[in-house]
């Protein structure tokens, strides 16, 4: 095990220890641990004969080799795994007797996956997708998988849809496209014909489903939970991650040039962070409502297309999750991984929402095809750091050798252990909610209003906003070739905005709706990207160059950049050393071919007195970009007049001065600002 894995007394990652192997300086051997003495050539009869099944170690490695893959999951198929810890600001024991929510200041180690949800494993970064987002918490009492998106509501209200849902979403089963991206009949035609959706779709327009980084969006457990206290008192409960770098997106034309010019955009970005210290952060969040109180909204707190609008019940922020160590293997970790959001601890329990009960079926379900048997809960990523021990025994790929004759309950020969625990001592006792009804298969009167959080959604969108997700209805409409569909569409969207409908239905060719509209005015400013955190922290910084350039000038901006905690990359014609026209040489670590302009937050242009005419087109191809992206472009020396070929010197985010304190602070700024969406295009 590295040095740097050794992090202080987590349980989890000593338990991990156990497991890992390091092949370094050791002979190699079959798995049999014989020595093997080549590895090149198989066994054959003669140097030009055919080869002998004799040959134990050709078998076993073919063997081994061809059983490699195990299926992807159906959904959330390509993931990015980190491992971190989770500590507690401010104890819940008003509200939970969960232990590892009771001591301000304990610390529990943590699993997260994120995860695109449609495109399968080798699909690209940034579609236009949700994002999982399933945290493991390994605590004493046991794990608690919080397994979520980065939208607070979903698609469907009750899990019995779910298949049909994938289906629509998945590529077409008659031409296996398109790949993760649901601009295509099938989808559309599943929300037009199910129109609880029409919250959700609002989310999946907007700029949310195509985040700029990992680090950069938020996280909802999305149904309502519950927590019960000591008393064994009930409250409703929401759970949120509020990431501290404020949420972030990139931008549609950005994000699919993106995805061909490095698809793992959104990996490499976490994994290199972690890798250089900048811990990605997020505070835990909790909106509490009393049982008591389970009937005063004018939603149904059961429904998962609902939101609880921040404004109205607070998010109380409760402890911080800091991703600390990428993992060593990605299939023994990210793919073996197996959450599921029936995974509690006493003090958490479920409520009614019948997404959610539909969920806790399908995750041991999925578990036992892809992992290949009852036993992955024995993997090294999924056992709890607390001991365990049942009666359940033998099946696919067993590890723990259980001694002893009993293996039932009740027994007398092994005292009759082990032993259920009573509630003082730990045991699990559900919740006792009163339930009381008729079996039936119906939709409750109570979830019917599918559009009033739908328009409150888009009220509360600023102007940008809004402009983004009507491009984004008319993008993905324009995909679908049956125009019924569209005019489906369109006419749903005109019960959530009757403007932003007639919009998109003279954009994608089909009639203006003459129904709908909404009365709804409420809006939500918490639901706005505009209102979030800004900072320069981790923003990537193209820094484009040539020889020739002002060396005073190029220092102070790269060292001014550093000390930002910004991640600046010189880019010029040709990798290697670049001299300025005193001397000083940097290092370009990216050409004008393999750094380019959608891969960056923000541009800086030095340029250099020996440049050539190609330089200063392909500098000119970065800005014009850069400029359509919305983000920050900074000039000095040279590059100033490159800048000044483009006619945007004085739009905003446009930065142009000497190398000096004041040059760089106006670029620090805009470059926390992120995206200046006030710009001539
Ligand atoms: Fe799910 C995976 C989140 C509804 C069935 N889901 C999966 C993952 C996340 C979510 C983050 C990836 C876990 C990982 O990284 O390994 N799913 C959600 C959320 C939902 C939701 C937030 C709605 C609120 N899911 C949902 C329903 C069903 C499923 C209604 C079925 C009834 N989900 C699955 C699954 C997956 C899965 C098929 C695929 C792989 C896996 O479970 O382990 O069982």
């Amino acid at each position: 095990m590295s040095e740097e894995n050794k992090v202080n007394g987590n349980s989890k990652n000593e338990q991990l220890d156990q497991f890992r192997s390091d092949e370094r300086d050791k002979h190699l051997t079959t798995n049999q641990g014989l020595k093997v003495s080549e590895d090149e050539f198989s066994l054959k009869a003669g140097s030009r004969g055919p080869t002998l099944m004799e040959d134990f170690h050709f078998r076993e490695k073919m063997t081994h080799f061809d059983h490699e893959r195990i299926p992807e999951r159906i959904v959330h198929a390509r993931g990015y795994g980190a491992h971190g810890e989770f500590e507690l600001y401010e104890s819940m024991q008003p509200y939970t007797k969960a232990k590892f929510l009771q001591e301000p200041g304990a610390k529990v180690p943590v699993f997260v996956r994120f995860s695109t949800v449609a495109g399968s494993k080798g699909s690209f970064d940034i579609p236009r997708d949700v994002r999982g987002f399933a945290t493991k918490f390994y605590t004493e009492e046991g794990n608690f998988d919080l397994v979520g998106n980065n939208m607070p509501v979903f698609f469907i209200q009750d899990a019995i849809k779910f298949p049909d849902f994938v289906h629509a979403v998945k590529p077409e089963p008659d031409t296996g496209y398109p790949q993760a991206a649901s601009a295509h009949d099938t989808f559309w035609d599943f929300i037009a014909n199910n129109q609880e959706s029409a919250h959700m779709v609002m989310w999946l327009m907007s700029d949310r489903a195509i985040p700029r980084s990992l680090r950069m969006m938020e996280g909802f457990g999305v149904h309502t939970f519950r927590f019960i206290n000591e008393e064994g008192k009930s409250h409703f409960v929401k759970f949120h991650w509020k990431p501290k770098l404020g949420v972030h997106s990139t931008v549609w034309d950005e994000a699919q040039k993106v995805n061909g010019k490095n698809p793992d955009f959104n990996r490499q970005d976490i994994h290199e962070s972690i890798e250089n210290g900048d811990y990605p952060e997020w505070e835990l969040g909790v909106q509490i409502v009393p049982e008591e109180d389970e009937f005063k909204f004018d939603f149904d707190v059961l429904d998962p297309t609902k939101l609880w609008p921040e404004e109205d019940v607070p998010v109380k922020i409760i402890g911080k999750m800091t991703l600390n160590r990428n993992v060593d293997n990605v299939f023994a970790e990210t793919e073996q991984v197996a959450f599921h959001p029936g995974s509690v601890v006493p003090g958490i329990d479920f409520s009614n929402d019948p997404l959610l009960q539909g969920r806790l079926f399908s995750y041991t379900d999925t578990q036992l095809i892809r992992l290949g048997g009852p036993n992955f809960h024995e993997l090294p990523i999924n056992r709890p750091v607390c001991p365990f021990h049942n009666n359940q025994r033998d099946g696919y790929g067993r590890q723990t050798i259980n001694i002893g004759k009993a293996s039932y309950h009740n027994n007398s020969i092994a005292g009759n252990s082990p032993s259920t625990a009573t509630v003082e001592e730990g045991g699990y006792e559900h919740y006792q909610e009163k339930v009381e009804g008729r079996k039936i298969q119906a939709r409750s009167e109570s979830f019917k209003d599918h559009f009033s959080q739908a328009t409150m959604f888009w009220n509360s969108m600023s102007e940008v906003e809004k402009a983004h997700i009507e491009e984004a209805f008319s993008f993905e409409l324009s995909m679908v070739n049956d125009k019924a569909i569209r005019q489906q569409v369109v006419d749903m969207i005109a019960y959530i905005d009757l403007e932003l409908s007639k919009e998109v239905a003279a954009n994608v060719g089909v009639q203006e709706p003459i129904d709908g509209g909404s009365d709804v005015t409420k809006s939500s400013p918490a639901l706005s990207q505009m209102n979030t955190v800004h900072k320069p922290d981790t923003m990537k910084i193209a820094v484009v160059l040539h020889e020739g350039y002002n060396d005073t000038e190029v220092q102070t901006v790269l060292e001014g950049l550093k000390k930002n905690n910004t991640y600046p990359t010189v880019i010029s014609s040709k990798l290697g050393r670049v001299k300025g026209q005193n001397g000083l040489e940097v290092e370009a670590e990216a050409t004008f071919d393999t750094g380019d302009p959608v891969l960056f937050d923000a541009l800086y242009v030095a340029g250099g007195k020996d440049s050539d005419s190609d330089f200063t087109k392909k500098a000119n191809y970065m800005i014009k970009e850069t400029f359509k992206h919305f983000k920050p472009i900074g000039a000095t020396g040279e590059g100033i007049a490159i800048l000044h070929e483009n006619d945007i010197a004085d739009e905003p985010g446009v930065v142009t001065g000497k190398g000096t304190d004041d040059f760089l602070s106006g670029f620090i700024n805009a470059v926390s600002a992120h995206r200046h969406w006030n710009r001539n295009l």
